[in-house]
């Protein structure tokens, strides 16, 4: 078993009770998802830093932490593979739909795999078996499925996954291809559920597995078309028509506005001289991530997640396409916050897109100075 189905059970029956204090308490802390057979592990998010200070443009600042909370947790991710043979897991999804605030006041009907935006990372070794069980909580009003991009298989098992509420179906694959791949919905409206949240990562680790870095992060991005104006308050419907003008009215890091800042549920942190990985998925529906560190530079960069590759190095800005990931590694030789956009910066200054890695450790000032005249 794996990710969501590991989790306290709350699987309401109305869109009323899916906000039930039962659910709230479950969503709203970081890291709670349980290790099972290896798979994941849950350091947990550092808390809202509340004497840090930001005078960027670009930060709007938001009174609370939308509530639940959907956007997944950046530190919850399964440890690096430390198997050596071919092994057979068992893995599990759950289809839910939840309703949640994109940012406070601003209702909206998400779809998810496991209650989070995007969906659990699952990870695996190439050669490795996987024995998949999709669930479609009985709750939902929806059919889901799941197509998965690391399978050969028809529609990547999204026929032979497909699940009316109240039903699951299972297929198994093995991994035959390294790489970070998404994982989408994949039903008829299948843009529709992608953009209501529906996607998620898997990474089939090469055989040799990877060089040691400090932390790893598990983001992912997607765009959101409403039937109201960004931030106007209420129940926000969805607009297809919007959609089919690839306008949307959000563009998010992990589901929801600044979800990953400290004016929300809290920055990711590091130390100076620590190492990061970041594994992201854009899950789209349409628009192409242009994804930036700023005050950083990608250090080493694998488009499309493609691993197998050499990476390219000390990249300022990969361009991730929908359906697509990637994965990049990040120094911090300084602290400062870095703050993670899409550089096409519209949608951070207008749709709500921003995340922060706050490194913390002694000033450098041989690489980076501030104030020169005090030194
Ligand atoms: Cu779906």
């Amino acid at each position: 078993m794996f990710g969501s189905s590991q989790k306290p059970n709350a699987e309401p029956s109305s869109d009323e009770a899916k906000d039930s204090p039962s659910r709230r308490s479950f969503l709203k802390g970081f890291g709670t998802a349980a290790a099972a057979g290896g798979l994941i592990s849950s350091p947990g998010l550092s808390v809202l830093d509340a004497e840090a200070k930001d005078t960027t443009a670009m930060e709007t600042s938001l009174s609370r932490a939308p509530d639940p909370q959907v956007a997944a947790d950046p530190t919850d991710l399964p440890p690096p593979v430390d198997w050596s043979s071919p092994r057979t897991h068992d893995i599990s999804l759950k289809c839910e739909e939840v309703t949640a605030e994109i940012e406070p006041g601003v209702e909206f009907s998400y779809m998810t795999f496991g209650g989070q935006v995007p969906g659990p990372m699952i990870r695996v070794r190439r050669g490795d078996t996987i024995e998949f069980t999709l669930e479609n909580v009985s709750a939902s009003v929806k059919p889901h499925n799941i197509d998965f991009h690391a399978v050969y298989g028809t529609g990547g098992g999204a026929e032979a996954t497909m699940a009316p509420p109240g039903q699951s179906q299972s297929i198994s694959f093995r991994a035959e291809y390294p790489g970070a791949y998404i994982y989408h919905c994949a039903v008829p409206n299948l843009d529709y559920h992608i953009s209501s949240g529906m996607f998620g990562l898997i990474f089939v680790e090469p055989e040799e597995g990877l060089p040691p870095v400090d932390r790893e992060f598990y983001l992912g991005q997607q765009e959101v078309y409403t039937d109201k104006p960004t931030g106007e308050k209420g129940s926000h419907g969805f607009d297809f028509e919007a959609m089919k003008r690839e306008d949307p009215t959000y563009v998010l890091l992990n589901g929801q506005k600044h979800a990953l800042t400290k004016n929300a549920f809290g920055p990711m942190t590091a130390a100076v001289d620590e190492t990061a990985r970041v594994f992201f998925v854009n899950g789209g529906p349409n628009l192409t991530s242009s994804f930036h560190p700023i005050g950083n530079v990608w250090t080493k960069a694998w488009r499309e997640g493609a691993i197998a590759s050499e990476p390219e190095r000390q990249v300022q800005t990969m361009t991730v396409a929908p359906g697509s990931c990637g994965i990049f590694e990040m120094d911090f030789p300084v602290p400062e916050t870095v703050k993670i956009v899409d550089h096409a910066l519209s949608r951070v200054a207008r749709k709500g897109f921003l995340g922060e890695i706050k490194i913390e450790g002694e000033a450098q000032p041989d690489i980076f100075d501030p104030d020169p005249g005090t030194t």
